[in-house]
């Protein structure tokens, strides 16, 4: 059951530009209106929410080390990190809470230097090229992960 599992969004350098900036590329969907449908089908499926975003990445290592205990699933547009961070891919291979990585754009039909990710391998998988619904199904994927493994936030609960 859904009910009182907690999810942590993360969103890295730059997409507090989203829907100012680019909106051939991104959208002209702010962060804060993602953040609110986010919301709205958290609400739905009775799962908490936590949404953040910084342009720092050793904040974003932080925040990772910190949700031990305190989410179950950790979902993350690391944005340019995903392409370039070693830290934070360790930081989620650390935390061993499952993460899913997460983007707007689809990075495979861009750029080659955005097709790799240093962080899918240390994820639990990847959305990538719905736009602001990439966030919408990955609150559905963590309702479903959190449904089939055991998290450290679940030991030693009865359900
Ligand atoms: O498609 C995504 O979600 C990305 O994570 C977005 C990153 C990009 O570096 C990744 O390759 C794919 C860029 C985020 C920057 O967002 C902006 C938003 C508006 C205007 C300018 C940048």
């Amino acid at each position: 059951m859904a009910s009182g599992m907690k999810i942590l969004f993360l969103n890295g350098p730059n997409l507090n530009l989203l829907g100012q900036r680019e909106p051939g590329v991104y959208g002209s969907t702010t962060l804060p209106e993602v953040e609110a449908k986010v919301r709205a089908r958290a609400t739905q499926l009775k799962v908490g929410v936590e949404f953040r975003q910084s342009n720092l990445e050793g904040e974003l290592v932080t925040w990772i080390q910190q949700a031990r205990g305190n989410f179950d699933v950790i979902v993350l547009n690391a944005a340019a990190y995903t392409h370039t961070s070693i830290a934070l891919r360790d930081a989620i291979s650390s935390v061993g809470i499952p993460t899913i990585e997460i983007h707007l754009s689809n990075i495979h039909a861009r750029e080659d230097f955005r097709h790799r990710s240093l962080i899918a391998p240390v994820c639990q998988g990847q959305i990538t090229g719905f736009g602001p619904y990439s966030y919408i199904l990955a609150v559905e994927a963590s309702v479903n992960v959190n449904e089939t493994q055991d998290s450290p936030r679940k030991q030693g609960k009865s359900s």
